[in-house]
This record gives structure tokens, sequence and C-alpha cells, in this order.
């Protein structure tokens, strides 16, 4: 078994879960935060057979889109002179994913 970790835009969060459902994987949504732009995100844990990652990966792939995000540079701290930090776009997502080997799986 394989355990899928997909960190995620929260707009696609909620299509991504609805997709994984339908199509009969079991999946759990954490709330996260990016380390880079300290802003929300969304972390999936979905626990699948060997066999069934690729059906994940692609569901994946067609639910989350890549967009560009602003951000403003700390660059004036410390300046006589501020200066007006220039706002630049950064690309984020689709995805990040982790395929990690399971020791174990059990319902108790
Ligand atoms: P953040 O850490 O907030 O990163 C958001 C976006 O900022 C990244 O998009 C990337 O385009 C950019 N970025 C990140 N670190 C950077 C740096 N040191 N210099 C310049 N630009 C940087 P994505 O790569 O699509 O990542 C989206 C989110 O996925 C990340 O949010 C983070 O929460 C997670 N992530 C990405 N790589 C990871 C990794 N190796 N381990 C754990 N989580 C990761």
């Amino acid at each position: 078994m394989k355990l899928i970790i997909a960190v995620v835009q929260d707009q696609d969060a909620g299509r991504l879960i609805e997709v994984l459902v339908e199509e009969g994987f079991g999946a759990t949504k954490l709330a996260s935060t990016g380390g880079f732009l300290k802003q929300g995100n969304t972390t999936l844990l979905v626990g699948v057979d060997e066999d069934k990652v690729p059906h994940v990966v692609d569901v994946v792939r067609r639910s989350c889109y890549g967009r560009e995000q602003l951000v403003t540079p700390l660059t004036a701290v410390g300046r006589s002179i501020p200066l007006i930090p220039k706002p630049v776009q950064i690309p984020v997502g689709g995805a990040t994913l982790f395929v990690i080997d399971v020791e174990e799986f059990e319902k108790a």
C-alpha cells in the first residue's frame, strides 16, 4: 500500500476531493500553510493499493491548476530611504505530490 500526500491550492481542493470520492478513493483533508508564501493551502492524504497510484495522480493532475500569485518581497528593511518593494508574480501549483510506502494499514 502507498500513501499519497498531495499539497494543493485551496481553490482546487473541493473539486479534487469530490472526484476522488466519486472514483472510490478514501481521502483525508488537512488545512496546511506553505512555508514560502505563508498562506493557506490544503494537504490531502490518500491511502491506496500500489496499482492505483497512477489513477490518483491522474485525478490530481486533472483537478489542480497552476496559477500566478503576487508576492511583495521584503527588501526595504534597514535602509535609510525605504524602497517601495515591487510585487512580483510567482507560479504556484498545480500540486506537489509525495508517494510513500505504508508499512501497515489497519482500521481498528
Ligand atoms: P509555499 O511554500 O508557500 O510555496 C508557494 C510557491 O512559491 C511554490 O509553488 C513555488 O513556486 C514558490 N517557492 C517556494 N519556495 C521558493 C523559494 N525558496 N524560492 C522561490 N520560490 C519559491 P509550488 O512549488 O507549487 O509549491 C506549492 C506548495 O507546495 C508550497 O507552498 C508548499 O506548501 C508545498 N511544497 C512545495 N514543495 C515542497 C516540498 N519539497 N516539501 C514540502 N512541501 C512542499
